[in-house]
């Protein structure tokens, strides 16, 4: 960190006000807020640039190793606290502003997120790049610049609307585009065989080309001036109308290659853990893929001249099969413009590229119908043929005449291109995202091929960087752990565990719970503002925030909340502590089960909340547009973090290590990453409940479980099924939802009868927890004492040693280009 001396304060505002005159025209006085946080943005940027030159410097004269970490999604939250944090002046900032008459969270609160992400697959990419820059890893993230990003949440009348994110609306300052770097990316047309020197030339011909121009961000590493790139690919149209093409007759050529290019990046899929399958999304994939492969191998060749030695200088991680074409891609760029034949691409490309599985949900598996995929992409498509054929041919060679094999692994079959085969068959390493995932992996999802390359398989627990989640979104425990551990934490989380020797220390745990407080204070102020609701800050804040999707439950989780008001109503004395219901979560636009639940939790918050005659004992919040900016308030503030997921559906999950550092324990089923939290923190600090993936999936193989058996025997849930179609919480239209009814009592294919009475049972020990300030402070301490391993910094040298083998670097700065004296 840099000590206060070091940055000159005087200079940093005359800064601020030349660059609001610079980029306004104005005078500071006449600025808006809008204007202020562009123009501290601008003198940040400034000193970012001298870093991230220097960075770059240092990778090209050790002709570094780098990853490039290919994602269809960054959802990197707002940069400027995160940078300035990174830079180490944040407190100098603050002051310097607070002079001018500013208020740091407010300008903080300009900054649109930028949303080019849904959910944890997204979040986890923009994890990691913060983790890469600050252990000091060349590393570049490829992604999109989608003109539009996940959707703002209006809610009205307890109904989800989808509203355009228009963040580049003000232009977005800490962006540098890079037009000097663009590159072609060809769609359709077709395929011309050429016999040249006794080979095969493969060109593509009569395709629409579309210019891909990259645009920088900087990825800053905490107190070490590595600054790292996202470079997000847009759109242009490759030539201007006119009128020589025009006179070609190409004319029409000319408008549908503007008109792809308007469309490519316009907006980001809002679907998390389910595959939209849409023609214009495959285009999405292959445009970045293309355009990022060909802008890595153009950047290896400026320190390298001979390709076989590709895989010792970069390696591809693929985030999901999303990015998958790249497989093809490199083989294509390899042999067609390198002038490679197959087996040499073939080694370089399967020793370059490397998959991650995030996913076991079957509506996320992604399969492109060989129609499609041959129409776009035809030069592609052969290659993919070709991977298949031979592909195919060991499967036979391994397993002669066993036809099951060739239907479970071959990469096209049933007319479809199946993305996961080909990103394993191309690839040297295959991971998930925790220990029980890629054990269901190995044993179940991809089996057979788990069989035929076992050492090909790996686990990489996910992890979040506590830099943003706790040193940015918790700065008061943040400075309480500085104070009493040090600050070593920041940057190496297991130093967190000597909290443990400050869990029975009343003192400690006052001061702790405290921090708490003031953070549910600051919420409870969001809340008032965003939402008008009025919150008890001395009730139990317990929360659920992620994706809106069956499999996580949140409908369980409603469910309980209208049994526990069923029995308040019934028994007014009942002795509860009060507690607040928190829920923030987009559904994916088309989703109707998932709108319908939204609809749901606001509906019974109207009737609950409005209650008197509970005295305010049970209130449910939903926080409208749930996103990164507001997740770090929402989870410094949370007492109780619901981890309710069907067990073996989730992942891994990420929001639970996020809840845990901040000091909320798990109320959660071993589903994911839970499973690893339990064994960190031990099951006396967590509440567990529910069947365990192997009972869920022994159900499963045996076709099922009768709900009707639940609804017979038990009288609490046939209580809140019944409310759901009495117009309890619908009396204007008592059918409303009729459709949640009909999915628990059918099939109820996510256990949420099953796991009903286990689910409330576990809310008791909660609510019997909580009553023991100490033993509950205690608990709290304990799971952030605990947090150490979920850092992204512990992933990230675990992908590092076992799949990139990448070399730190280290970067000075020369004094005279920073804003230090
Ligand atoms: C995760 C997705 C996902 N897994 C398809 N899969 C998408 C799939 O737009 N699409 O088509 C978007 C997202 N997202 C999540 O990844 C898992 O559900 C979490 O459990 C996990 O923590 C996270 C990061 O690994």
């Amino acid at each position: 960190m840099k000590k206060m001396a070091d940055f000159d304060k005087e200079s940093f505002k005359t800064e601020v006000k030349n660059n609001v005159k610079i980029l306004y025209r104005r005078d500071i006085e006449e600025a808006t807020p809008q204007m202020i946080y562009q123009a501290v943005a601008y003198s940040v940027k400034d000193d970012i640039i001298d870093r991230w030159i220097e960075t770059h410097k240092e990778y090209k004269k050790q002709n570094a190793k780098k990853v490039y970490y290919l994602s269809m999604e960054f959802l990197i939250g707002r940069l400027l606290g995160n940078n300035i944090l990174s830079l180490g002046y944040y407190p100098q900032i603050k002051e310097a502003l607070e002079e001018m008459g500013f208020d740091m969270d407010f300008i903080e609160d300009q900054e649109r997120d930028p949303a080019l992400g849904n959910g944890g697959l997204g979040r986890l990419a923009a994890c990691f790049l913060d983790s890469l820059s600050t252990l000091g890893y060349p590393a570049y993230g490829c992604g999109i610049r989608y003109r539009y990003g996940m959707f703002k949440q209006k809610i009205k009348d307890g109904y989800q609307y989808e509203v355009p994110d228009d963040w580049l609306i003000n232009g977005y300052p800490f962006e540098v585009k890079r037009a000097e770097y663009a590159v072609e990316v060809k769609f359709g047309g077709y395929v011309r065989v050429e016999q040249k020197e006794g080979r095969n030339h493969f060109i593509q011909e009569g395709y629409s080309a579309i210019r891909a121009v990259p645009y920088d961000l900087p990825v800053v590493g905490y107190g070490n001036n590595v600054v790292n790139t996202l470079r997000i690919w847009d759109a242009e149209a490759s030539q201007e109308f006119n009128l020589e093409s025009f006179d070609k007759g190409e004319y029409s050529k000319a408008v549908e290659q503007a008109n792809l290019a308007r469309t490519l990046v316009e907006v980001l899929y809002p679907n998390d853990n389910h595959i939209s399958g849409k023609e214009l999304r495959l285009k999405q994939q292959y445009f970045f893929i293309s355009a990022s492969v060909q802008s890595a191998i153009l950047k290896f060749k400026e320190t390298n001249d001979d390709i076989h030695n590709l895989p010792e200088k970069v390696v591809f991680q693929l985030n999901d099969t999303h990015p998958t074409v790249c497989v093809a891609e490199l083989m294509r760029i390899l042999m067609d413009e390198e002038g490679l034949d197959w087996d040499e691409a073939w080694d370089i490309t399967t020793h370059s590229c490397a998959y991650t599985n995030h996913t076991i949900m079957s509506e996320a598996l992604e399969k492109w119908p060989i129609e499609l995929f041959s129409r776009l992409l035809p030069r592609v498509y052969q290659i993919v043929e070709e991977i298949n054929r031979r592909f195919v041919l060991k499967i036979q060679e391994l397993y002669p005449g066993n036809q099951d094999k060739i239907k479970s692994m071959a990469i096209l079959y049933d007319g479809q291109v199946k993305m996961a085969h080909l990103a394993i068959a191309g690839s040297f390493s295959v991971n998930g995202v925790a220990k029980l995932h890629t054990e269901i992996l190995k044993k179940r999802e991809l089996k057979d091929f788990y069989e035929m390359r076992p050492e090909q398989f790996n686990n990489k627990t996910n992890g979040i960087t506590q830099r943003r989640f706790l040193a940015h979104g918790n700065p008061l425990l943040a400075k309480w752990l500085n104070e009493n551990i040090g600050e070593g934490w920041i940057t190496d989380l297991s130093q967190i565990s000597k909290v443990k020797v400050l869990v029975d220390d009343p003192k400690y745990q006052q001061e702790f719970m405290n921090i708490k407080y003031q953070n549910k204070l600051r919420l409870a102020k969001y809340i008032k503002e965003n939402n008008g609701i009025d919150v008890d800050p001395d009730s139990i804040f317990d929360v659920q925030i992620k994706r809106l999707h069956e499999y996580k439950r949140q409908l369980l989780n409603i469910l309980h909340v209208m049994h526990l008001y069923s029995e308040l109503k019934e028994n007014p004395d009942m002795d509860m502590y009060p507690r607040t219901f928190i829920f923030g979560a987009k559904a994916a636009a088309g989703y109707k089960r998932a709108k319908l639940t939204i609809k749901l939790i606001n509906a019974v918050a109207d009737v609950i909340n409005n209650d008197a005659s509970i005295e305010g004992k049970i209130k449910v919040v939903f926080i409208e547009d749930y996103r990164v900016s507001n997740a770090e308030i929402i989870v410094a503030a949370a007492d109780v973090s619901e981890q309710i997921s069907t067990a073996s559906r989730e992942a891994s999950g990420t929001g639970n290590m996020k809840f845990m550092l901040n000091g909320a324990p798990t109320l959660g089923t071993m589903d994911g990453a839970n499973v690893e939290i339990v064994e960190e923190v031990g099951a006396e600090n967590a509440f567990i409940f529910g069947l365990s993936a192997d009972e869920v999936m022994k159900y499963e193989r045996e076709g099922g479980y009768n709900p009707w058996d639940i609804y017979n025997s038990n009288q609490n849930v046939r209580r809140v099924l019944t409310q759901l179609i009495n117009g309890m919480y619908s009396p204007d239209d008592p059918e409303r939802f009729r459709d949640l009814y009909d999915a628990l009592t059918k099939e109820d294919i996510y256990f949420i009868l099953k796991d009903f009475d286990s689910y409330a049972e576990a809310q008791r020990r909660v609510d019997a927890a909580y009553r023991d300030t100490s033993a509950w402070a205690r608990m709290a301490m304990m799971n952030t004492a605990c947090a150490g391993k979920f850092s992204s910094d512990r992933t990230i040298e675990e992908y590092v040693k076992d799949i990139w083998h990448l070399k730190k670097i280290k970067v000075d700065l020369p004094k005279k280009n920073t804003k230090t004296k």
